[in-house]
Parts: C-alpha cells; structure tokens; sequence
C-alpha cells in the first residue's frame, strides 16, 4: 500500500469526514495491510466492525484527535479538554474558580455568572468540581451542552460546547454537598422533546431543613433534595425530599426515570448512626408524577426559597400507583449508577460490597402500576465483581466495565449473563476479563459509552493514586488517567498520563458532535465598542476601546484617582486565534478578548502615576508594542 493512506503517517486523513468516509471504503485494502483493521461495509459483528488496533492510541504530530473529552478539575474548579486517545490536555476552562488566563472571575460578564457579593467581589473563590455530562438529543450526545456540578457550594455550571466556556451557574437552594448530576435524555410526556430539557442533582450531606440555626440534634429535622434544573433556563424548577443521602445520579432513555444509589438511609444525623443497616438503596424518581403533584400545588418551600418541594419519604409513598419514589434495596453504601447504554439497566456498585447490583428498568416502571410486590424484585442481577466496585462503563457490546478501588483493577463483565447467573444457571460466564490499573480507579467512561451509540472503542480510568509511575515531584503525586484499548475481548492498557488531581469524572464523545466556532460575533455583545472613547459622569468612567492587531483603539487615556473605572474592550480582529490580552499592571486584571469578544472590567483607579495597559497575549509580530498608557491623575 502507499504509505499515505497510513492515517497515523498522514494526518490529513482524519482531518475531515469526508477524509474519514474514504479510510472506511476506498481505501480498506491498502490498510488492512498496514495492520489497521477497519469496519468493512455489512461486516455482521460489531466486534469486528470497530476492531482497531492499539497502534490507533497513538496520535502523530499534526493528527487530530478522534474524541473529544471533557473532564473535570476536581478542586481546582476547572474543566478541562482532552483529545482522545492521545489524553493531550487542548484547553483547560475556569468555570467555579477564577482563572488568571482568561479573566474568568475577573471580567464583568464572569463575574456576573459566578456570583458577586454586595461589594463586587466574587462570592466563592474555591469549587471542587465534580461530574460533567453532556446534552442529549434522539439517545446520543447533540454537542449542545455539557453540565458540571460544584461539590462544595452546591453550584451547577454550563458549559457551551460551540466555544467551550461556561455561560450560567445555577446555585441550587437549600442543598448542602450536591454530589450526582445528570442531564434527562427526553421529556417523558412530550414526544416532540426528544432531547435534554431537565437537569437533575442529588444532594449528599443532610442538613436540618431549612438550614438557619434551628433543629442542629435533632434527626427527624434532617433531609436531603433531590433537585431538577431546566436545561435551557437553568433555573430550579422543583426539589424532591428523600430519606438517605444522595451519591450519584443516572436518567434513562425514556425520560421517565432518574435515581440516585443511596447510603445513610438510617437518616442517622451523625457518621455512626449512617451504617447499621445491611441495605441503603438506590431510589427511583418519577418525574412525571413529581411535576404533576407540582402543577396540582401538593407540595412545600424551605425557608426563603420559593422552589417548589414534594415529599418522596418512604413514609408518603406507601401506594406504589401514586408514589413519587421507589427506593429499591442495594447491599449497603453502595457507590456510583449507570444506565446502561441499550436503556434497559440501571447498575449499582457495590464499594463496600463486592457486588454490582442491576435493576431492570421496566420492572420499577412495573412497581410504579402497581404489578410488583416489593422493590427488590426489581433486582435482575447482583454478580460478585472483586473489591470495591465504584463506576460503571459500557462498550455498547452488552459488556460493562466496573472499577475496583481496593483490587487496583477493571473488570470486564457480561451483563445478560450475570442475569442469568442470577436466575441459577451456573454455567453462565460472568467475569470476561480482568486489568490491572494504577492505581486505585474510580471514575471510568468509555466512547460514547451512556449513550445510544456506545461504541466500545476506548475506556479511561481516573485512576486516584500513580504511586510509582511518574518521577517523583515532592509530597503530592499527579493522578494517572490511563487508557484502555476494549475492541478485543481482552482490555489492554494503551497508555497513561498524568494529570492535575484530581479529575473526578469525564466523558468522551465522537468528534463530529461538537461543532466549535472560533470567531464571535459583535451582535452577540450589547456593549461592543463602535468607536473609541472615554465617557465620564460623576467619578464613574468609562472607557471604550478596541483592539485590532497590533493596536490598541486608544493610545492612551486619563483618568482622576478615586474614580470608579469600567474599561470596556472589543477585539475588532476577525481572523481565527488572533486573541489579545489586557493587562493593568497593579491593578489585579488580565483577561483576554477573543475574535470579535466584548469584556469588561470595573476597577477603582487609587493609585495616581502611569500604567502601561499591555496587550500579555501573543497576537502579532508587534505584540511586544501593543500598548496604552493610562494616566491616574492626582
Ligand atoms: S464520586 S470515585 Cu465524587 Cu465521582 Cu466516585
Ligand atoms: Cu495583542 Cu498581543
Ligand atoms: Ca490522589
């Protein structure tokens, strides 16, 4: 074969679909040569038609990623932007926490998304973000958005995946510690929404309802919410009361379910009191019902908050017909759930069981008509994994993939089977595979993997501890993300990396669904610049100026010492990447201003003398003398 048609040695050829549509038929026989197998056109097993060698992992210069990833920062706040399966960090956002690169919590418009208290500075400054998922249409990603929550303020941020920033935080009322999040994947009342329009959180530490002072001992005081944001507003729409606390949360395909596996389900108000029981759960909500009881104004508000509260307490949901919760018994503290991608399975992972426990879907739909006698006959499988099982991924095979924490492990399991070795058929092989990872796994996500089109192609894992993998840097060691090769039926560790803990979780879609913009536009800003200017009223000024390469539109401007500054900045440049910065020196500011972006920033100008506001973004041969003097007058 040529050596061209070698996409690892020719990096125009994954560049573009149509480049891609040519390696799967034109050029099929020249790459099975080159040790690339490839889907051949009415191939009848999917093993075979996503089989990709582990040579694929690695990513020449000048080639692009098939994958996009998108992982959180953990308690850097942050997320981050991977390609995959290089695991090349592209972009890295400020989302809960400022960032000194972009201005995020600096600028105006920032900071307005964050949070301001009165005196304008930012309300938190630290975030610990936690689980990112993206938007839904027609079962699969559409590349609309991505969601993220914040541990530590109880905040659930968007991020635009057509520029890849945050544009609303929500901060969710009456929550402390929101921990599981999960966009729904369709309405389930209108057929026509066949898309993202709800967002849920579970909420992890209970806390005394409302929250002021009162009840601080007293048990029967506490609770936890479960929250649904709506997609498009992100704003609260409605909180569900449960008994227990909230881990993680999991929506399925039909819209008409979303769960959270559970511990503390004693409703102890202290550590000790949260593990007597054998059994927490995970349970169920039916969101129809729940905004039914809503809309029919059967619920409570919390304090000051006007968002409406159901009761979804064992205690009111006796009748399975009427019951808004179901919570269906899993052996105890029980970690992480996933729907499995063909819609049929929610899975529960043991952590201080060896067990994952899978609930059959249409069964608790069953329970909600009244046709099951108790919650537990919900339960179709509860194979035994190994120790420590926390995250579920799937290969879109019927294969599930569960991370071990304490066996430092992945196993690979068959989900029909450990069905039928449920029912008693002893001869069903559950266990397919076992790796050894490094070290201690948590999070897991494969290709598309809770989606409809799970592809089973490649699966990361968030590995907590790297020990002895990378050279050593002091006390604190990075995490190690490694990637994993599933298109065979035995997994293969392809590569690893080491990355700034501590990403909690990611997901990794197809590149084609997201389709970025790189250039704004000026309509999108109602305070773009037209023209050049500095407007005063009182001691409150504000400057107006723009940026073209390699100038700034003022060369220099004054202003009087106690003035209350607004410095307004568009980039008039229309050409891709041709970013510029703002920096003031002694004044705390920096941010960018992207193809025809709008920003501002508000400062008080104390300190007479001259700054030299520098462009601190490489933009231009003349970058060096992009420049204004602001003059603070005495
Ligand atoms: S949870 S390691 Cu915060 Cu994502 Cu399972
Ligand atoms: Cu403009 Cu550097
Ligand atoms: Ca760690």
């Amino acid at each position: 074969m040529s050596k061209d048609n070698n996409p690892n040695k020719n990096p125009e050829l994954l560049q573009d679909a149509d480049r891609r549509k040519f390696l799967n038929t034109a050029a099929l026989a020249g790459l099975a040569g080159a040790g690339l197998s490839v889907g051949l056109a009415g191939c009848k097993k999917p093993e075979e038609a996503v089989a990709v060698k582990a040579a694929d992992a690695h990513i020449e210069p000048g080639q692009l990623d098939p994958y996009y990833g998108i992982w959180s920062g953990g308690h850097s706040g942050e997320v981050r932007i991977l390609g995959i399966p290089s695991g090349r960090q592209i972009k890295k956002l400020g989302v809960f926490v400022p960032d000194a690169m972009s201005g995020w919590g600096i600028t105006n418009e920032s900071k307005k998304i964050m949070g301001t208290k009165p005196d304008g500075s930012l309300l938190y400054t630290t975030g610990d973000s936690h689980h990112v998922h993206g938007s839904y249409a027609n079962g699969t990603y559409d590349g609309k958005y991505a969601w993220v929550n914040d541990k530590i303020h109880s905040r659930v941020a968007r991020i635009r995946l057509d520029v890849m920033e945050c544009d609303k935080i929500t901060h969710v009322p009456n929550v402390q510690g929101i921990h599981g999040i999960f966009p729904d994947k369709r309405d389930p009342v209108d057929p026509n929404l066949n898309r993202t329009t709800r967002v849920f959180v579970g909420m992890e530490f209970h806390t005394p309802l409302p929250n002021d002072g009162r009840d601080l001992d007293d048990p029967s005081k506490y609770g936890c919410l479960f929250s649904c944001i709506d997609a498009e507003t992100m704003e609260m729409r409605w909180q569900c009361r449960v008994d227990g606390n909230m881990d993680l949360t999991a929506t399925s395909f039909d819209g008409k379910l979303a769960a959270c596996n559970q511990y503390n389900t004693e409703n102890g108000a202290h550590l000790e009191d949260m593990m007597s029981l054998e059994h927490d759960a995970c349970v169920f909500f039916h969101v129809e019902r729940i905004e039914r009881a809503v809309k029919e104004g059967r619920f409570t508000t919390i304090g000051d908050s006007k968002v409406p509260v159901v009761d979804g307490r064992k205690e009111a949901n006796k009748d399975p017909r009427a019951a808004l919760t179901c919570y269906v018994p899993v052996p105890k503290n029980p970690h992480g759930v996933n729907a499995s991608p063909d819609g049929k399975y929610f899975i529960c992972s043991g952590k201080l069981s060896p067990t994952a426990t899978v609930i059959d879907l249409a069964l608790v739909l069953k329970w909600y008509n009244g046709d099951l006698k108790e919650p537990r006959e919900t339960v179709v499988a509860e194979p035994e994994l190994g120790l420590g099982p926390l995250h579920t991924a799937f290969d879109g095979r019927g294969n599930a993939f569960t991370t071990l924490f304490l066996d430092s492990q992945v196993v690979k399991w068959d989900v029909e089977a450990a069905i039928k070795a449920f029912k008693g058929d002893k001869a069903a092989k559950v266990v397919v595979d076992r790796l050894d990872v490094h070290y201690q796994p948590g999070h897991i996500n494969a290709s598309m993997s809770e989606t409809m089109e799970a592809d089973g192609k490649w699966l990361c894992v968030g590995c907590k501890f790297s020990k002895d993998r990378f050279l050593p840097v002091g006390p604190l060691h990075p995490e190690n993300e490694q990637i994993i090769d599933i298109t065979g039926e035995k997994m293969k560790l392809v590569h690893e990396a080491p990355v700034h803990p501590e990403p909690h979780d990611f997901i990794i879609m197809t590149r084609d669904k997201i389709k970025t913009r790189q250039i704004y536009d000026l309509d999108e800003f109602p305070n773009a610049v037209k023209e050049d200017r500095v407007e005063r009223k009182g001691n409150k000024v504000t400057v107006y100026m723009t940026s073209q390469a390699p100038n700034f539109g003022l060369r220099e401007f004054k202003i009087k010492r106690g003035d209350e500054v607004t410095l307004v900045v568009t980039n008039l440049d229309k050409v891709e990447d041709l970013t510029h910065g703002i920096a003031i020196p002694k004044h705390d500011i920096n941010f960018i201003v992207n193809p025809q972006e709008t920003k501002s920033v508000t400062f008080k100008a104390d300190k007479p003398g001259v700054y030299w506001i520098y462009c601190s973004h490489f933009c231009h041969a003349l970058h060096l003398e992009m420049r204004s003097r602001m003059i603070v007058e005495r």
